[in-house]
């Protein structure tokens, strides 16, 4: 059986415990995993503090970029091993993930070596009180040590998302990947090492979040900044956790994300686009849309043609090539999912298409998976309307004028991204900017420039990353007045 290690101070280390990492389209066990105790987080915060006072604490900012593009190289030159690991690890289909998931690692990368080496900074030239002259300006220097800790949807992808801009910053990390998603951080491990990151700059401790690596993690009392994205609940406990030792903290959580769709719609984008937000990796996207409402005229006509569309989706082995949707995470989550699939029905939802496990007559069966599934009739009050379900569901809705969608679409305790279907962009701005959202999108959904900021409001999370976002979390200002 494979195992799949810890990366601490630059050394694979096996852990005094091990779990198994299941394969979520069969459930069987594909590896196990070593579980990182308290000392052993403890070895890596060490190792992490230690290499920022070696070579690594040194370099010019042009040789960190360097060894960020060789990083990305690495990831490039090892694609299908990444992809391998992340299609057994979440069992998405691997068109996703050579198209999504692995790409976006080594953009990663690259976007931010070319960033830190352009990253301006404020300065000011200020009159003194007895007229002479002073100049004010800011340093970067990075925060230390960083504990990154990332969920299981999108594991390579949200890992380098935050790995990135903080080694770019000068810091050394110590990541905490999903339990259930383990793989693709210890691969990178070995991409760093070729790259010839110094050891101790990344490391890597597997386990589960309370009372294990996650929580010794992120109450450990060397580690500088926490940043986090997960649930919104786990985020509450995170921050209790990290406010005995007051730590800066970045949040990105759960949604309950609506999209809005106006008559004056081009129709077919709009219904390609919705299906894509609302079952793109099987609806386990933070952004994916579980909330639709559709303008009364075209209302019948979208939810037949959005029907369509979901009972187009081929539902099979993440393997083949023509698979659009995979299983769930895991039997845990399945069984969450299909509690509110069965709880739809009792608020009195209209099932279009779907709510049900779907039967292959093979492994698969083994899986999983749920069908793709479409609710109409739902009062805006209940849970399946108010609450994250994280599958490929959602529920769709009619709306008379734009006030009443823009009302019902703001009406959530979360606050990640939205969507707005329109040919009138005058309207799609209008609409875009009443939205209580981080990220609104008009007429595209998950289409990403890695430079604009990133994250939610309300329940959806804590301060933006991206482009100089990222930076400025990544890193400590040191204001410099110079008196001349
Ligand atoms: P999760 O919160 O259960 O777990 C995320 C990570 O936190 C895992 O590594 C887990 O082990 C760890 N963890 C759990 N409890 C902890 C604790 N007390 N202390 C420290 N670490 C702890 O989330 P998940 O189920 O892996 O991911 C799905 C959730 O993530 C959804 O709510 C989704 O919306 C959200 N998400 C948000 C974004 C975003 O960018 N806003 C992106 C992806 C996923
Ligand atoms: O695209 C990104 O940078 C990002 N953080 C995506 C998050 C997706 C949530 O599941």
């Amino acid at each position: 059986m494979k195992s799949i290690l810890n990366y601490v101070g630059g050394k694979f280390v096996k852990g005094k415990r091990e779990f198994a990492d299941v394969n979520p389209a069969n459930g069987s066990v594909i590896a196990e995993v070593a579980e990182a105790d308290e000392s052993l987080v403890d070895a890596a915060v060490s190792a992490a503090r230690s290499a920022l006072q070696g070579p690594w604490g040194r370099l010019s900012v042009r040789d960190r970029a360097a060894l960020l593009h060789k990083i990305a190289a690495g990831i490039e030159s090892r694609f299908d091993c990444f992809v391998a690991a992340e299609v057994a690890d979440t069992g998405k289909p691997i068109t996703l993930a050579s198209k999504l998931d692995v790409p976006r690692a080594a953009a990663n990368f690259r976007v931010f070596a070319d960033l830190i080496k352009t990253a301006g900074m404020e300065s000011f030239q200020t009159e003194t009180p007895d007229g002479k002259t002073a100049l004010n300006y800011a340093v970067r220097k990075p925060l230390g040590v960083v504990g990154i800790i990332t969920p299981w949807n999108l594991p390579i992808l949200l890992l380098t998302w935050k790995v990135a801009p903080a080694l770019a910053c000068g810091n050394a990390v110590v990541v905490k990947p999903s339990e259930e998603t383990p793989a693709s951080a210890t691969l990178l491990a070995e991409v760093m090492q070729q790259a010839g990151i110094p050891d101790g700059v990344y490391n890597v401790v597997h386990g589960f979040g309370p009372n294990s690596a996650g929580e010794f993690l992120t109450r450990h009392p060397d580690v500088n900044a926490v940043t986090f994205t997960g649930e919104s609940q786990t985020g509450a406990a995170i921050m209790k956790t990290v406010a005995a030792t007051v730590k800066p903290v970045s949040f990105e959580l759960g949604g309950k994300n609506a999209a809005i769709v106006f008559a004056d719609c081009d129709f077919e984008e709009a219904v390609s686009g919705i299906s894509d937000a609302a079952f793109l990796n099987t609806g386990q996207v933070c952004l994916c849309a579980e909330r639709i409402y559709v303008e009364r005229g075209i209302f019948e006509r979208f939810v037949e043609a959005l029907k369509k569309k979901a009972e187009s989706l081929r539902m099979g082995s993440p393997l083949e090539s023509t698979t659009n949707i995979g299983p769930l995470i895991s039997r845990q989550h399945r069984e969450k999912v299909l509690s509110y699939y069965r709880l739809a029905r009792q608020e009195g939802a209209t099932t279009v298409t779907g709510g049900g496990v779907p039967g292959f007559g093979n492994d698969l069966d083994g899986g999983f998976y749920v069908q793709p599934t479409i609710y109409t009739g739902l009062a805006e009050t209940v849970r399946c309307v108010k609450e994250e379900i994280f599958g490929p569901v959602c529920h769709v809705a009619p709306f008379d004028t734009e006030e009443e969608a823009v009302r019902m679409a703001n009406d959530t305790k979360y606050g990640l991204a939205a969507s707005i279907w329109t040919s009138n962009l005058k309207r799609g701005h209008r609409v875009a900017q009443q939205m209580n959202v981080g990220i609104t999108w008009v007429n595209c959904w998950f289409l990403r420039d890695l430079r604009t900021p990133f994250g939610g409001v309300g329940l959806s999370g804590i301060g933006r990353e991206g482009g100089i976002h990222s930076l400025n979390f990544y890193s400590d200002l040191n204001n410099i007045c110079l008196r001349l």
